[in-house]
């Protein structure tokens, strides 16, 4: 497959409500969305960095510009296939999630083509997965309380808390005490915590939590192994893991038994799924995390989380916890399961209405010849 160009668009998705994580508080999703076009046709592709450097060092337009000055002439002229396109990029450092997303779109155009899946590429085993959601900061217990009834009433499988220095075992505690020991909870610090905290997060071995996310600093796997030592509650990294290289050493460390895996964080699906392969080989449960994708990444995610190895439910929420207007079709829960796409490729299209409606900024990268 010989590439055209890819056509990079920005998008801007206001959220239902407000998400708020021990980082900051978003209101909209600004996503970066990439159409491939090539010989063989056109796919397409979602970058889930974000406006600012917070979650990780990449952001939006760091992320265009990578994939304008570097990506696309990295790629021109090459004999493309899904394969070749992490080696193709080796000589760049980092950008994970700007090589990601051209991973995506090269991998859509590429299935499309061939009249396969993703799932099925990926190697997928369930057509339906278990999901849970992920519940933001609240300024009150009784806010948490409502927004946790209306998950698990919807169907949800599991509880996400996000949490940080001052709203910790309180909220656990209501959450537990109100919805019961049956209920899965975990929570996510997004690296809000230091060392001289493991005494303490220790303390939430009391809540029986199916995890404790990423407490540490991304670079800190020796805190995250000496928590894992001390308390009862399994460790998963998400920040810290940006490789399977990565993912080998943390387990070898003792610095995780679970771990998330994001595609955009690890630079592709390929990548992720070799995470999956290095978790299973060494009994490691896997689930794949969220990062307020628009359909095109919770289609891919809900793919990837068809393979064996993802045990937990991961955040890949309905559409509507997200949004009101999406830039494909909704996705929707059906008895606490979501659907694993089984058309080519993605399996879903943006709606070309939805598509231009949330469109800010649109630019069209040719490959040199
Ligand atoms: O897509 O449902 C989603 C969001 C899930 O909590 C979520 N993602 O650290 O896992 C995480 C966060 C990262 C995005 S917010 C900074
Ligand atoms: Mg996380």
């Amino acid at each position: 497959m010989k590439l055209d160009g890819i056509e990079l668009r920005q998008v801007a998705l206001p959220l239902v409500s407000p998400f708020r994580t021990s980082l900051g508080t978003q209101t909209a999703r600004q996503a970066l969305v990439l159409r491939v076009v090539s010989d063989e046709g056109e796919g397409w592709g979602e970058c889930v960095a974000e406006d600012d450097p917070t979650y990780c060092p990449e952001y939006l337009a760091g992320a265009a510009d990578v994939i304008r000055r570097f990506v696309v002439p990295a790629l021109a002229g090459l004999d493309l296939r899904p394969a070749s396109v992490a080696g193709a990029l080796r000589h760049l450092r980092g950008h994970q999630m700007a090589k990601s997303a051209v991973e995506m779109a090269v991998l859509d155009c590429w299935l499309r083509a061939r009249l396969t899946s993703l799932a099925d590429h990926l190697g997928a085993v369930r057509p339906r997965v278990p999901v849970g959601v992920s519940v933001g900061i609240m300024d009150d217990l009784d806010t948490l309380l409502e927004t946790v009834d209306r998950h698990l009433t919807a169907g949800y499988a599991r509880i996400k808390l996000k949490i940080e220095p001052g709203w910790d075992v309180e909220p656990v505690r209501a959450v537990r005490d109100t919805f019961g020991p049956a209920t899965m909870l975990t929570v996510d610090a997004n690296t809000a915590y230091s060392p001289a905290d493991i005494r303490h997060l220790a303390g939430l071995d009391a809540y029986g939590l199916a995890l404790v996310e990423q407490p540490f600093a991304p670079g800190d796997l020796r805190s995250h192994a000496a928590l894992a030592a001390r308390s009862e509650t399994p460790v998963c990294l998400d920040e810290s893991i940006t490789s399977a290289a990565d993912a080998a050493e943390a387990i070898r460390l003792g610095a995780c038994s679970v771990i998330n895996i994001k595609p955009g964080r690890v630079g592709g699906y390929l990548e992720a799924r070799r995470i999956h392969d290095v978790a299973s080989a060494h009994g490691v449960p896997v689930w794949c995390g969220g990062m307020l994708e628009t359909g095109l990444g919770r289609a891919g995610n809900l793919a990837l989380a068809g393979l064996p190895g993802f045990t937990l439910p991961g955040d890949i929420s309905a559409t509507e916890r997200y949004y009101r207007r999406d830039i494909t079709r909704p996705f929707v829960l059906e008895d606490g399961l979501m659907a694993v796409p089984t058309e080519p490729g993605l399996g879903v299209l943006p709606d070309p209405a939805s598509l231009t409606a949330a469109t800010t900024t649109t630019e069209w990268i040719p490959a040199p010849s």
